[in-house]
């Protein structure tokens, strides 16, 4: 069994509500990031808790500590159950936010690999397993990694072991739902559910998928 988490990139208001609440049923969690948050204001995580589904904010907090733990604060006084950061800036900064989520009681994953074609400029020669170390060091929950590189996911469960791995990538992105479950706790879903003409059924489908015992 894995998680299905809804990545609700929409830009209105109503719109993200009418999805979240045809979608909650079959979503494990509801992802908020800058789009939505940008377009509608951070209060949007409150009327999206009324739904009742745990909310994790994709901000990809990435700056020094204290500017990281500002930001977490915020998050996590806004609603969120959960944010996900950037590995990159270093342990301090990763630390900061892991240290904010557990005063809140959330959760905090980083992101150890991204999942676009451009990705691989950077995250190479052991970046990614260098961050997923550091994620399980400083006591993260979890990590990010690609949909779209299951053999890369394979990879870094060895060094996280039994911490979570969520995976974006999956449709738009090319990501194959069956390959990637085999590797991950949970994928990560935007426009495969909220582009589909009945977001609702595009989420049950992919929570029947995910939730199927293999
Ligand atoms: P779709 O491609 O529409 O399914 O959306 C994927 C979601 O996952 C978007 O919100 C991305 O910002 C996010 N994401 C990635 O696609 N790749 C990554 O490497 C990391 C993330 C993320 O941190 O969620």
């Amino acid at each position: 069994m894995a998680e299905l988490i809804l990545s609700l990139d929409v830009t209105e208001r109503r719109r993200a509500l009418n999805v979240a609440t045809e979608c909650a049923p079959f979503v494990d969690m509801i992802k908020v990031g800058y789009p939505l948050v940008l377009s509608t204001g951070i209060d949007i995580a409150g009327d999206l808790k009324k739904i009742g589904r745990p909310l994790i904010a994709d901000f990809k907090v990435a700056d020094i500590p204290n500017t990281n733990t500002l930001i977490c604060e915020e998050t996590f006084r806004s609603g969120f159950d959960g944010v996900i950061v950037h590995g990159f800036p270093g342990g301090d900064s990763v630390m900061a936010c892991i240290e904010v989520a557990k005063k809140f009681g959330g959760s905090c994953f980083v992101v150890a690999e991204m999942s676009h074609p451009g990705a691989v400029e950077f995250y190479r020669d052991h970046v990614s397993e260098r961050i997923a170390l550091l994620a399980v060091q400083a006591g993260a929950d979890g990590i990010i990694a690609p949909a779209t590189r299951p053999e890369r996911i394979e990879r870094l469960r060895m060094i996280v072991g039994r911490r979570k791995i969520y995976a974006p990538g999956i449709g738009a992105q090319g990501g194959d739902l069956t390959e990637v479950l085999r590797h991950a706790d949970g994928v990560i879903v935007g426009r495969a559910i909220y582009e589909a003409p009945e977001p609702g059924k595009g989420a049950e489908a992919l929570h029947k998928v995910c939730h199927s015992e293999e």
